[in-house]
């Protein structure tokens, strides 16, 4: 099996399982677990904010942090085609009663004026900004890299509405890796943020917000309204600690391997696609000759997992699992199911 479907697949390394089986552990809903404890005060460090909280998935990152910046009934700016808009099946209108405001955005990132322009006036008939998300990487927009340019300007037309923002970097290492821009400098332009350790990183379970010392104070009340208090949560802390030291320079290999598979793929007549446009780990293409349900079944007869998104794409997402040879591979069988 060559699986291209994530990078959320990816499988603890030995480091990992050796920390896991020597971590200590404690009573995490009592601040007593003294793995998870460092693990927060490493991550808070790397995101450069006072505080973080370590929550199962990258989704209750997301959702925690908007309970806690936004009151029901206010509206909440995101990407058209974002994560929290696109596939956390209306969570924040469920649990937090916002309404999100979607904006069409370009490679995943969303022009500082569209969102000016969003911020409400204050009427009684508007409901109230509370809040801007972005997403770095932007996933559907094919792990693009929003720039950092970008990043400021939204962060300063919040500053200048008094607004917070979040991100949802779930993948903002590989934004930073690819770019060569420091986390640091991504994260000094939002109030929290959401990573995950479990995607790229290679850690089995985790994520972390990261923010001011009193929001997360707060986003731990919801973590646990939410049923997010672990108890010995260090078991996979453990890991999580190991992704941040040692996976993250390796990201550049998924990276290249993504390169190379656009490269090859963009070279086939079935194939619409500019490989200029991979930035980090994912490849999302749009065939032409054949419909994407096809080519995905076609592809797993064969042994290869990829992510069909209906319409009319196929997602390709490199990971640690997969090697050069396993990406050569799919360019030969890719090029065999469209007959070329
Ligand atoms: N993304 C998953 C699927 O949910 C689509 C994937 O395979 O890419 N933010 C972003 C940008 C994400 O891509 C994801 C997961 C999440 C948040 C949610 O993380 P989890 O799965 O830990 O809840």
């Amino acid at each position: 099996m060559i699986d291209l479907r994530s990078d959320t697949i990816t499988l603890p390394t030995g480091a990992m399982r050796k920390a896991i089986f020597e971590a200590e552990m404690g009573d995490d809903v009592y601040g007593e677990d003294p793995t998870v404890n460092s693990l927060q005060e490493l991550a808070a460090e790397i995101m450069g904010k006072e505080a973080s909280l370590l929550v199962p998935s990258g989704t209750m990152g997301n959702q925690v942090a908007i309970l806690t910046h936004c009151k029901p009934g206010t509206e909440v700016i995101m990407e058209a085609d974002s994560h929290i808009y696109y596939y956390e099946a209306a969570a924040a209108s469920v649990f937090a009663g916002v309404q999100p405001r979607p904006l069409e955005g370009k490679r995943g990132s969303m022009p500082a004026e569209l969102v000016e322009w969003a911020i409400r006036q204050d009427d009684i008939h508007l409901p109230p900004t509370s809040l801007i998300c972005l997403e770095n990487t932007h996933n559907r927009a094919g792990g693009t890299v929003v720039p950092i340019e970008d990043m400021r300007a939204v962060h300063e037309v919040a500053a200048r509405h008094e607004l917070p923002v979040h991100l949802d970097g779930a993948r903002i290492f590989n934004a930073s890796v690819a770019s060569g821009v420091p986390v640091k400098d991504y994260t000094a332009c939002v109030t929290s943020v959401q990573f995950c350790l479990s995607k790229g990183l290679g850690a089995p379970v985790g994520s972390i917000l990261a923010g001011p010392a009193d929001f997360i104070e707060e986003a731990r009340r919801w973590r646990k309204r939410l049923g997010g208090g672990m108890r010995q949560a260090g078991v996979f802390a453990a890991a999580g600690i190991v992704a941040l030291k040692t996976m993250v320079e390796r990201l550049a290999e998924d990276h290249n391997n993504a390169r190379l598979l656009a490269e090859g793929l963009s070279s086939l007549r079935g194939i619409d696609f500019n490989p200029e446009d991979v930035d980090t780990n994912i490849v999302i293409v749009k065939p032409t000759t054949m419909s994407v349900g096809q080519i995905g079944s076609e592809l797993e007869k064969r042994g290869i997992l990829t992510v069909v998104m209906e319409p009319d794409r196929i997602r390709f997402a490199t990971n640690k699992e997969v090697n050069r040879r396993d990406i050569e591979k799919t360019i030969e069988v890719v090029k065999e199911i469209l007959g070329e």
